[in-house]
């Protein structure tokens, strides 16, 4: 991509906003339809975040199409045509650039700029953001769509700065594309990105090796292409089907059981897991009410899908390293197209990291604690630094100087995953202590950015200068996330939810679990005058 040079921005805006993914777009069009200004820094060189990055093979998106979309205008939802049932990343990045076009976006927009500090300035109440490219932007307010997933992690295995040939993470996949054929590939990692990536590198490589320290439940995604009557059949109920989505825990409609598992029989029991597995995708978790919740309920989805994969994996031993031992849903479940399948391949091979760790990765390949495996490329679908990543690359400054990172060390702290005390007039998207990753993405940030944007007009017709969380709110939705989270079996392993993917990184579990409640929460927030918030009539600075 040519890169042109362009002079460094001094200006005054209303809102400043970081990130141009879904979530910044759509701020950025509800800004200005408040009647503020408004001004986007992306570090990409195009617009899309996460599905302007992740490239990689097989990348789509496990929330089926029709809801994996905008719901805030009834035109944009009737006149977009879907392809699949799960689209590709290469579609959703089509749709996103649609929407910027067709809202007129882009002019607000400057890309290949990575924010590096935002300092709250507390005599005249506005944020100063900072970019790498030297520009000075101020706003009244700051808000963050810096994204969950958009720092990638890059573990720290011995000597992998020493591999001389190609290396690859799916999170920052080279836009050209990768031709793997005749290569010897090793792919380390089988979560969503690499059990998505696996097959299709499979079937190009000459060889494949797949490093995989703990085995993911996969559920098949069963895509097809979506027929222009289905659509039909679902855009004629839009409406219905986003607000029976809005009351469901997952924020997706999947028409979750209201039945515990406890209640059915063995041979009910099986049916019901049967039906949601013949129906595919993240619809798997509502085949009971209490799959999530009770241990004895999730053991039984655990050995029903165990069982799948010994039924489809040939080799016995394979199947068994490939057949998890974890708790359904405490890592973040799968979906897929011939993941397991992908076993049976003669050019493909399991070493499983429990039995043979990775000692070091030399120039030509990967040495295990039992052999050696020659590789020509190397694929790290190891994921990222999820929820707090973007943020804390951040200088964030609030009040009196204060570190974000310094005031997170012990593990991120918000109230509602929407403001944070002592840094007036922020605002994040999808953070930590909101239901973020356990929804559907597109109904968290279309929730947080209306949220925001009510916040912001209420601000302007009170004539009001801040609006910040009080200490002793955000410690009590601290608790509170923390509380539900515990009465669930989302925390029950070590996975990038409770940040055990980074070396060093405290032991939280970041989001707040059931997205009705939440959404109830805040409106019964704003109904009590933005309860929890403290909301000043000037610059209030400090002593
Ligand atoms: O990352 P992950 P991801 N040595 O963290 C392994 C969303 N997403 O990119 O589990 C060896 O889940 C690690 O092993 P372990 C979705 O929310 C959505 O796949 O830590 N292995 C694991 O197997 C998803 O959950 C979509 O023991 C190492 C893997 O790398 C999230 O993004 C598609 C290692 C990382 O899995 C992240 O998914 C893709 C090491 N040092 C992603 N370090 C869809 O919508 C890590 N691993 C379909």
């Amino acid at each position: 991509m040519s890169k042109i040079a362009r002079a460094t921005m001094r200006e005054d805006v209303d809102v400043v906003i970081v990130g141009a993914g879904f979530a910044g777009l759509y701020m950025l069009h509800k800004a200005r339809g408040a009647g503020l200004t408004a001004r986007v820094f992306e570090a990409g060189a195009g617009i899309g975040g996460t599905w302007y990055f992740n490239r990689y093979p097989g990348a789509r998106c496990d929330v089926e199409s029709m809801e994996y979309s905008y719901s805030f205008d009834p035109t944009l939802e009737q006149e977009w045509q879907w392809t699949e049932r799960y689209s590709t990343q290469s579609e959703i990045l089509k749709y996103i650039n649609h929407v910027a076009d067709r809202y007129d976006l882009r002019r607000d927009v400057v890309l290949e700029t990575r924010v590096t500090a935002a300092t709250f300035d507390e005599r005249r109440s506005r944020w100063t953001v900072e970019t790498d490219k030297g520009d000075r932007v101020t706003g009244r307010y700051c808000v963050m769509a810096t994204g969950c997933l958009s720092v990638t992690n890059l573990p720290p295995i011995n000597g992998i700065e020493t591999f001389k040939k190609p290396i690859y993470h799916t999170g920052a996949w080279p836009h050209e594309g990768v031709d793997f054929t005749g290569l010897r590939v090793g792919v380390v990692g089988t979560g969503s990105s690499g059990i998505q990536s696996i097959p299709l590198i499979a079937e190009q490589a000459k060889h494949l090796t797949v490093f995989q320290r703990t085995p993911s439940y996969s559920i098949p995604a069963h895509n097809r292409p979506l027929a222009e009557e289905e659509q039909r059949k679902v855009k004629a109920e839009y409406p219905a089907k986003r607000k029976r989505a809005l009351a469901e825990g997952f924020a997706i409609d999947m028409q979750m059981s209201q039945t515990p598992a406890a209640s059915a029989s063995d041979a009910e029991t099986k049916e019901a897991f049967e039906t949601v597995w013949s129906r595919g995708g993240l619809g798997f978790l509502g085949a009971f009410s209490d799959l999530v919740l009770d241990r004895a309920a999730n053991d039984k989805a655990a050995e029903f899908l165990r069982g799948k994969i010994r039924s489809i994996v040939k080799d016995p031993k394979t199947a068994e390293r490939l057949a998890p031992p974890q708790v359904v849903g405490c890592k973040r479940l799968c979906v897929d197209t011939n993941y397991f399948a992908t076993f049976n391949r003669d050019n493909v091979a399991l070493v499983d990291l429990r039995e043979t760790p990775i000692e070091e990765i030399t120039p030509d390949g990967v040495q295990t604690s039992a052999s050696f495996h020659s590789l020509d490329a190397l694929v790290l679908a190891t994921g990222f630094d999820a929820i707090t990543g973007a943020l804390n690359r951040i200088d964030i400054r609030g009040r009196h100087g204060a570190r974000l990172r310094d005031a997170w060390v012990d593990g991120p702290r918000s109230y509602l995953g929407l403001g944070i005390a002592g840094f007036p007039n922020m605002f994040m998207i999808a953070g930590p202590g909101s239901p973020s990753v356990l929804t559907n993405m597109m109904v968290s940030i279309q929730h947080h950015v209306d949220w925001i944007a009510e916040a912001m007009s209420f601000l302007a017709k009170r004539q009001l200068a801040t609006i910040e969380p009080l200490a002793e709110a955000q410690e009590a939705w601290v608790k509170e996330v923390e509380m539900v989270a515990n009465s669930t079996l989302f925390p029950a392993c070590n996975s990038w939810y409770v940040g055990a993917n980074i070396p060093g990184k405290p032991r939280v579990f970041p989001a707040y679990v059931g997205f009705p409640p939440y959404a109830e929460k805040c409106a019964a927030i704003v109904a009590n005058g933005y309860e929890g918030f403290a909301l000043a009539a000037q610059a209030t600075a400090a002593e």
